[in-house]
């Protein structure tokens, strides 16, 4: 017996109540409303982007002060740190390549030719006065010898400031990345100044997961933040086929920079993303979301520093986004947010046969002590050439032009 239930798309209360009011309230009305009214209200900080806290539009500046080599591929700088402000200068530390060639993948590569864009790499430093215009000033990290952990390559770090000490947080392949994967644990290098000498652990402080789990690969961007007396450091893995591969969001916390870090029980913590890249805010943490996954182009908050929420849908978000956080470890229950940071561009000529990766800055405006209306407009105007260059494949006009009549086309 099948019971056919209708559902009256409006019931008598609805019937009675007045149409949506012209003016758009500011508080959630006192009305029976769609779920996508009542989403504007419960999900978001405010129920249009200009007035939340959490969204902003990013802006980007080209930096002075690195050379590229003609952007052959030989040279490439990414994955910035957070930026560190130390005696009145800004430093920032990031993955640096120099090989005699571009990358050229897994099965060609050997001890001088690089893999990947960050195989054979160090961590290099900078310093900068106003966050435009830096100076680079070397090494801070070098490649250990062979076994030691990172003895293929360092890449991927960020920094901690904890009880006056400095520590760099890396990535430590004991392998070329893409011989199976992107495969590596995480490491750490300490010293008493950010211009080092800076005396690496030689130990894996973030080590791969079980076999079986998530996160037994690659354990990725780790990302220090100080909380509740502890160190939280945020981290990337990518699991599943490689072609599906998944990335999300995991969280490692220790009461000492060199460990024991234990594993969060409800990792992964952020289903989508690519670099780890987060800041405290208000009694929380915000997270830029942006890149891979169901919810990428979000800005996330967990009130809990664990379970993220989407607090705003943002677009052209910084890649490999590493902001200056005056409070990151501050432990601070009222964290003021960001306004700039270091971000990168990957394969910065498009040009896959000469593949290297630039630093850039972004400005925002996701801070309690800022409101630039010019961060909060709605969206962003595209030219038309950024469309275009988001053209069909020859696949897709071999199926279209293919596609014949039929009765969908009726
Ligand atoms: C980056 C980061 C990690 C990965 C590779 C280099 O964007 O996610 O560092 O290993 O790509």
């Amino acid at each position: 017996m099948l019971f056919v239930v209708s559902v009256s798309c409006t019931d008598k209360k609805t019937e009675k109540q007045d149409g949506f009011p012209f003016i758009l309230p500011e508080e959630k009305p006192e009305r029976e409303m769609s779920a996508a009214m009542e989403r504007i209200y419960t999900d978001y900080s405010a129920p249009q982007p200009q007035n939340n806290e959490l969204f902003s539009q990013f802006k980007y500046t080209e930096l002075k002060g690195f050379d590229y080599n003609g952007y052959d591929g030989t040279i490439t700088r990414r994955d910035p740190s957070k930026v560190l402000f130390h005696d009145g200068k800004y430093y920032i530390w990031y993955t640096y390549r120099n090989t005699p060639t571009p990358p050229q993948g897994a099965e060609n590569c050997n001890d001088t030719i690089p893999s990947s864009d960050w195989d054979l790499s160090e961590i290099w430093y900078a310093t900068s006065t106003d966050g435009f215009n830096w100076e680079e000033q070397g090494v801070a990290v070098k490649r250990p010898e062979k076994p030691l952990v990172g003895w293929r390559s360092v890449t991927t770090t960020d920094v901690l400031k904890w009880k006056g000490k400095f520590y760099l947080y890396y990535q430590g392949f004991m392998e070329a990345s893409g011989k199976r994967g992107d495969d590596c644990p995480v490491t750490v290098s300490y010293a008493d100044s950010p211009d080092g000498p800076w005396v690496p652990h030689n130990e894996i402080v973030i080590p791969n997961g079980d076999k079986g789990e998530w996160d037994q690969y690659s354990i990725h961007d780790p990302y220090p933040l100080v909380h509740d007396g502890k160190i939280y450091i945020y981290y990337k893995s990518d699991f599943g086929e490689k072609s599906h591969l998944v990335r999300m969001q995991g969280l490692a916390i220790a009461d000492n920079p060199l460990g024991p870090f234990k594993k969060h029980p409800l990792n992964p913590l952020i289903t989508s993303g690519h670099e780890t890249s987060l800041f405290p805010f208000k009694e929380g943490v915000a997270a830029l979301v942006y890149k891979d996954g169901p919810e990428h182009n979000t800005i996330q908050y967990a009130e809990d520093w664990v379970n993220f929420e989407i607090a705003s849908i943002t677009e052209l978000m910084p890649y490999a986004a590493a902001p200056f956080v005056p409070d990151a470890f501050n432990d601070t229950k009222d964290g003021r947010g960001i306004t700039w940071g270091m971000a990168h561009f990957i394969n910065a000529t498009g040009d896959w046969s000469r593949f290297c990766s630039k630093l850039v800055r972004f400005d925002c405006d996701l801070s309690q002590d800022v409101h630039d209306p010019e961060m909060k407009q709605h969206r962003v105007n595209y030219r038309p050439d950024v469309y275009y260059r988001q053209g069909l494949s020859q696949k897709q006009r071999k199926r279209i032009f293919e596609r014949k009549p039929g009765p969908a086309f009726q």
